[in-house]
């Protein structure tokens, strides 16, 4: 079983794991109508795989003997200056969920609740690897401009090849 204060956390990030998907699955959007559909699949899976991570969540909650609670669909950023920003973005939120992660650990350990720890360390080494590939894209266009066909070519290539 789990006590109010984990599961209230627990709902929590389930609810931001389904917004990273859907925030992935606008960026890929705007990467297909802009002439990226390699990094555009790239995204499309991304929002796959968050969707996941928030299955995962809702699940083990209800596992556990708690109340999952089906998350609001919040409006979501649709239109992005550059496909940078989009990376730039994408590895803000990573953090964000990140931090997120850390805050369900710190509550798991004041409340002795090392079983929902223990579940939650999947999560850690996910978002290790997800911050990293978000920093290896941007460090992509130090190699490469965006602001030239070839080069807007070449990233939307070597961008897709990351994950
Ligand atoms: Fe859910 O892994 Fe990123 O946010």
């Amino acid at each position: 079983s789990l006590v109010e204060g984990v599961e209230n956390i627990l709902n929590l990030q389930a609810k931001l794991e389904s917004d990273a998907s859907n925030k992935y699955l606008a960026m890929a959007a705007w990467l297909d109508r802009n002439g990226y559909a390699n990094t555009a699949s790239y995204l499309y899976k991304q929002a796959e795989e968050e969707r996941e991570h928030f299955l995962k969540v809702f699940k083990y909650i209800t596992d556990m003997g708690g109340i999952a609670v089906t998350p609001s669909i919040p409006e979501v950023q649709q239109e992005f200056a550059s496909l940078k920003e989009v990376f730039e973005i994408a590895l803000q939120n990573e953090i964000a969920v990140t931090q997120a992660i850390n805050k369900v650990i710190a509550k798991c350990r004041a409340e002795n609740d090392y079983a929902t720890e223990d579940f939650m360390m999947w999560y850690v080494a996910e978002q290790r690897e997800e911050e990293k590939n978000a920093r290896r894209a941007l460090e992509l266009f130090e190699l490469i401009d965006e602001n030239e066909a070839a080069g807007k070519f070449q990233l939307d290539v070597q961008i897709s090849k990351i994950g």
